[in-house]
Parts: structure tokens; sequence; C-alpha cells
């Protein structure tokens, strides 16, 4: 058969309130805990993977770069997954390109295996539900699970090493008063992966103990919080969750940290909003990135204070995004 199978999709990142830090299988990229996300609209990537036989391997090129062996190998274990579900042995070159600071806290790997994920359901035609899809993009990256749906997202911890039990699903479709401000402090790679930061944790940390049940408790607050569209239950939820996660890390052994002084910086500044009397809450992640959530009513007030103290260009301003969608075909 000398058909050619191609499908190019944009698939949008998303940002934890509650979050994911920890497997409890590795292997089948089971989380210790359920967690909860916003997608945003701002940051996505846009991923097209073409299955041919005139490819005698996998290639995978980034923002136009030809990517390392190491890089490569990961997208082929991927696509192997698809390619078992058609059975088919075609090769792929799989093009990406990523409108997220890579690796710098924002969850690249979110929007980039799930729009993979996408586009390698839709260029082979397999026709999997979404539920399905984000099953398979758990295997790329755990977060990648709760791209695959807009709005506000759940991702369930599932069962045992029930690998099909633990997969993501719409939440709230966040279509009210609210906004993710990501405030830029800096866009270098960062120094650790979270697969092995996440993995250093739960061997070396007291504090891990306590996460999985704390986890557990701002989950229901925070669901209850959404439905009654109180931003401040949300904001004052997600911020002490964050906090709660990097406290596991600082308590590990050796200890570390995606703190940067400007992350600090940052946080401070987002108390001060909070004193002038605007609504905002701060959350990081696996980088020294802040983001803010907020009414997107008050964004302009937000956006005025914050621009005394940083580059407005570092100031991203996010509406709650969209789930993946098919876009044209690039041209190689
Ligand atoms: C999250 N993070 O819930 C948490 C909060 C970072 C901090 O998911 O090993 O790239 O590929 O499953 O999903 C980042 O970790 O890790 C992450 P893997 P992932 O968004």
């Amino acid at each position: 058969m000398s058909k050619d199978y191609i499908a190019t999709y944009q698939a949008h990142t998303n940002i934890a309130l509650i979050k994911y830090w920890g497997k409890r299988n590795q292997d089948l990229m089971l989380p210790v805990t359920s967690s909860l996300s916003l997608t945003l609209e701002a940051f996505y990537s846009q991923t097209q993977v073409h299955f041919a036989k005139d490819y005698a391997s996998d290639q995978f090129i980034l923002n136009d770069q030809p990517q390392s062996k190491n890089e490569v190998q990961k997208i082929s274990n991927f696509l192997d997954r698809f390619r078992q579900l058609k059975a088919t042995d075609l090769k792929a070159k799989v093009t990406s390109y990523n409108h997220v600071p890579t690796a710098a806290g924002l969850a690249s790997s979110a929007s980039a295996f799930a729009a993979l994920a996408c586009a390698c359901n839709g260029a082979l035609e397999l026709n999997l539900p979404q539920k399905e899809l984000s099953i398979m993009a758990r295997f790329g990256s755990g977060s990648a699970s709760r791209s695959l749906f807009g709005g506000f997202v759940e991702w369930e911890k599932g069962q045992g090493d029930d690998s099909q039990s633990s997969f993501a699903h719409p939440f709230d479709e966040a279509d009210w008063d609210i906004a993710m401000i990501a405030l830029i402090v800096n866009q270098a790679a960062k120094p650790f992966s979270s697969r092995q930061a996440m993995q250093h944790t739960i061997e070396s940390s007291p504090f891990y103990a306590l996460w999985a049940e704390e986890v557990a408790s701002d989950l229901k607050h925070i669901k209850r919080a959404i439905k009654a569209r109180d931003i401040h239950q949300i904001g004052q939820i997600a911020e002490h969750n964050a906090m709660k996660m990097h406290a596991t890390m600082l308590a590990a052994n050796p200890s570390f940290t995606y703190f940067q002084a400007e992350s600090l910086q940052a946080m401070e500044a987002v108390r001060q909003l909070r004193k002038a009397g605007l609504t905002a809450y701060f959350t990081m992640d696996a980088g020294p990135n802040v983001k803010i959530i907020c009414p997107y009513s008050e964004v302009p007030a937000i956006q005025a204070h914050l621009s005394k103290a940083f580059d407005p260009q570092n100031i991203i301003v996010s509406r709650p995004g969209p789930q993946p969608f098919p876009i044209p075909t690039f041209k190689n």
C-alpha cells in the first residue's frame, strides 16, 4: 500500500492549579494523585506527522531544528504505540513548532505530546475517542493527558496498575471571567527535568507522604470553588497547593528548588497586587516562571502594576484555551 498518512494539529498548554508531582508506576506513567489544570489560549504546539515509506527512519524537526538522537528516540517510542494500533511499520517525519518558551516551566511537553497524539490519530485514521487519546498522550508526558481538553480539566489518577483507568476529562469550560498571566522571569531551559525531579522527591522527601493527602483535599475544594466561580477561593487553593509541591522539593535530600530570585520577586509582586485590592494569586511549576490567576476584567489594572517592575514583554496574558484542533498542512 503506497498511501501516505499525514495530519497536522494544534494543541494548547495547560497549567495545573492542583499539581501532578510523582508517579506510582513509571513504566505506565501512572500518577500518585489526580490533578486539575487550566488550558491556555496563548501557548500552544503545532505538530505535523507524516507516515510514509520514503522515510528509512523517524525524523523529528522542532522549530526548524533537527533534534538529537535521544529526542528522536523518545518520539519513535511514542509513535510505536500508534503504529501498533494501525499494524504498520511505516516510519514518520514529525515537524513541530512550539509557541511556548520550551522547558522554562510552561509545560511545552504537554502541548507537544497532545498535538502529536492528535496528529497520529488523524494521520493513521484511527478515530480514537478523546479519552483514549488522553491515555496515549499520557505516555509521552503526564501533563499532556490534560491538554486533550479545553478549559478546566481534571486528570484522574485511576486505580492500581490499570493503565486504562488514568485519563483526563473536561471539568468546566472556563467561559467566564478568568485569565492567567505568565510572568516570564527566565527563558532558559530548566537545569533538571521534572521527570527526574519528581522521582527524586518521592524517594527522598519526608514531606512527600503528606502531599497525596493534601492534593485530595485541595482537589475537592477547588472543584467546588470552580463550580461557584469563586476566583478568590480558586486562587487561594491553587497558590497553597503550588507552595506545598515546592516544599516537598525543598525537603528532598539533597534538596533542590525551581525558585530563582526573580521568582520570589514575582510572588511578592502578586502579594502586593492583593494589598492594592486586586484579585491575583500565583502558581509556579518546574521552572522559574510565575503564573498569575486573576479575573480577565482585572487584567489591565494588574498589567499596569506589574509593568512598573517587569518588562511588559515578559507579561503574557492568556484566556482559557480550547481543545486540540486540526490545522492546514505545513509546507515542507
Ligand atoms: C503539572 N508538572 O501538574 C506538574 C506541576 C510540573 C509541576 O506535569 O514525567 O512534563 O513527562 O510526566 O508532565 C511537568 O511534568 O512530567 C508537570 P512527565 P511532566 O503540570
